[in-house]
């Protein structure tokens, strides 16, 4: 059962170069296997974070193995046998490493109760800083600036060179999803610096950039019927459209493809807060986007979820009425916190 996420801390960890540096340290030193896993339904910070970190430590001759599933958009980055499937049970004396997460029972690929230690490394002002090593920095906007600055320690730690075309692909690409491709307030000159470095290891900007933008044909279906839904509420501040299974058939078009849709509906002129309910029957799974000054975080940890400022979730076990009717009432607490109502 989910654990109710702890108020946010949104500033950066005060011993982040150090940090970086222990926790090379620390994976260059153990000799079991290294399991390296991230959130449930993988974006491309999620897997581009848990290649970037496997990779390097399987040209140092460590034993990382990467657990993840990679949704279709993003099958470009892996290569075949690449992903290990999920374990029920841990190997002897493993070390994990759970990446992109703010809280244990959203990592998937192993079981919730580890049993081993752990290192976390996030950028969600929810994390609960669990683990042996946490490195949360929720100032920055990718949790792959982060596996960028840990491989750096593991180059100058292990003396060898790791960079290359292969390693700077996934980490560029979970650096542009999680920035939306850099036009989002989260980035910072660090940020296009850290990309600016990428590409010059070899990163290819455009074949990145040309596979992120291709959307299957039963997507256009998908938005069609999704945005017929759309709603507005609380004086026109909150942009609202909901998507079920029936979207889904009559589209044929699969959960993975409706992740796109609530930056669709956050265009929406006028408004402060997108929100996008996701009715899977027994439980609805809310998608928040916001402006400043409004928090999709604040909203989303009243309806018991987690996330960024201003891109947050839940996963709310009620039906799509109650729902709904919470998440107005927590929006409309935000819009008044913020003196918009
Ligand atoms: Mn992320």
């Amino acid at each position: 059962m989910a654990a109710m996420p702890d108020t946010p801390h949104n500033q950066s960890d005060p011993q982040y170069a150090a940090k970086c540096g222990q926790i090379a340290a620390r994976l260059l030193a153990h000799a079991g296997p290294i399991l390296i896993v991230a959130h449930e339904d993988p974006d491309g910070d999620a897997l581009g974070s848990v290649l970037g970190l496997a990779r390097p430590l399987q040209k140092l001759g460590l034993d990382a193995r990467p657990i993840a599933t990679a949704p279709r958009y993003l099958q470009f980055l892996t290569t075949a046998g690449e992903l290990h499937q999920p374990m029920s049970e841990l190997p002897a004396n493993a070390l994990v490493c759970v990446l992109d997460c703010g809280e244990l029972y959203r990592m998937t690929g192993l079981p919730k109760d580890l049993g081993a230690p752990i290192i976390n490394i996030d950028h969600h002002g929810t994390n609960s800083r669990f683990g042996e090593i946490a490195l949360v920095s929720p100032d920055r906007p990718a949790a792959c600036i982060m596996i960028k600055d840990v491989v750096d320690a593991l180059e100058v730690q292990s003396g060898q060179q790791l960079w290359d075309a292969h390693l700077a692909m996934p980490v560029l690409t979970g650096i542009i999803t999680d920035t939306g491709s850099f036009r989002y307030p989260s980035t910072t000159p660090e940020t296009l610096h850290t990309a600016a470095e990428l590409v010059g290891h070899g990163a290819p900007l455009g074949v990145i950039n040309e596979n992120l933008g291709i959307q299957p044909r039963n997507y256009f279906k998908l938005q069609a019927l999704v945005l017929s839904t759309i709603e507005y509420a609380l004086g026109d501040l909150v942009v609202m459209a909901h998507v079920n299974e029936a979207m889904l058939s009559e589209s044929g078009a699969t959960w993975e493809e409706v992740e796109a849709l609530v930056s669709v509906i956050r265009s929406a002129e006028g408004t402060y807060i997108a929100a996008l309910f996701k009715d899977r029957g027994e439980q609805v799974k809310l998608s928040l986007r916001s402006r400043t000054p409004v928090s999709a975080q604040n909203i989303a940890v009243a309806c018991g979820g987690g996330g960024h400022v201003p891109a947050a979730g839940a996963t709310m076990l009620m039906p799509l009425a109650e729902a709904r009717a919470k998440a107005l009432a927590e929006a409309e607490r935000e819009l008044q916190r913020v003196g918009l109502l």
